[in-house]
């Protein structure tokens, strides 16, 4: 990355209040987590129609139930890689942080970051698909496949938000308020191509953010982004996270060490 446009991002940080952070797979690739659309990804093994569908769960719900039960024993001995931990560090640097993450996998909050929006679900919470009660259930692998709920013996289905569902309303509501209030957006390791998250830094830009955009490659996003940082989620944020708090101890802020 070069040093004007580090710089440049810098100067901007250092004067911004509220940072929103859009966040997908890509953030979570460096601590093992596939992605979907990569050349490794999810979607290579498996069609997304076939498995992360209301109707594949009606058609099949143990077919399902394996699939995210595979995924649950790959996510949980993966830690919090550097990126997810420079997004918690800057609850300390910033007076508001919002974290609005597609990811399902919790290592945003594993990191120590409090203010997250898990817009698409979370893997580690099951509900009833009878009362619609959701509870967080850690045991990997499954005892039972599909297992059911413990007061009414209905079937659960993972706490997740398929294709063709809609998103918990008030989840987008707070997400879209916090992209059009803040004045740095980032979009960080999402293809970009999911709605309605995918819409959430145009919004941010509209309403006259900054928008930077940090990935391995170009996206749909990037044309519109004000600054494109092209590498590792988990080497780009340590990187501005130095240079930003060396602007802020060199302008006379008392700036804890990063993480
Ligand atoms: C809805 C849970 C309506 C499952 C997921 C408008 C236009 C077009 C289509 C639609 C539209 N509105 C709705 C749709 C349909 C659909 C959609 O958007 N389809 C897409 C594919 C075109 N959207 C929906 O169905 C949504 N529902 O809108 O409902 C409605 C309204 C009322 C009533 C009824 C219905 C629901 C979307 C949520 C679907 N669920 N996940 C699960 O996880 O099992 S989405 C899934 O994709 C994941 O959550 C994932 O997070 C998300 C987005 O993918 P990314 O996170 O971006 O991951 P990806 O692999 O694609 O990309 C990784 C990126 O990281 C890459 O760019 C890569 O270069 C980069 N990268 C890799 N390594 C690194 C890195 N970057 C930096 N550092 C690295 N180290």
């Amino acid at each position: 990355m070069n040093d004007d446009k580090l710089d440049s991002l810098t100067e901007v940080l250092a004067g911004a209040r509220r940072i929103a952070v859009l966040t997908g797979a890509g953030i979570s690739a460096e601590s093992g987590v596939p992605t979907f659309r990569g050349k490794d990804g999810l979607w290579r093994q498996y069609r997304a129609e076939t498995l992360a569908t209301p109707e594949a769960f009606e058609r099949d719900p143990t077919l399902v139930w394996q699939w995210y039960d595979w995924r649950r024993g790959l996510i949980a001995p993966v830690v919090p890689n550097p990126g997810h931990r420079v997004l918690a560090a800057w609850q300390d640097l910033f007076e508001d942080i919002a974290v609005i993450t597609q990811n399902v996998d919790g290592l945003h909050e594993k990191a120590g970051s409090r203010n997250v929006v898990e817009l698409h679900g979370n893997i580690w919470k099951v509900r009833c698909t009878r009362e619609g009660t959701v509870s967080e259930s850690l045991l990997t692998p499954l005892p039972e496949i599909p297992p059911r709920c413990p007061d009414c013996g209905a079937l659960l289905r993972p706490h997740i938000v398929w294709f063709g569902e809609a998103l918990d309303a008030s989840l987008l509501e707070r997400a879209f308020a916090l992209s059009e209030t803040c004045q740095v957006m980032f979009a960080v390791g999402t293809s970009a191509v999911v709605q309605p998250a995918a819409s959430l830094p145009c919004a941010a830009g509209r309403a006259g953010a900054k928008v930077v955009e940090i990935n391995l490659e170009p996206t749909p996003l990037t044309r519109s982004a004000d600054i494109f940082l092209r590498g590792k989620a988990g080497d780009i944020l340590p990187l501005i996270d130095r240079r930003l708090r060396e602007n802020m101890r060199a302008g006379g802020r008392d700036v804890p060490p990063g993480p």
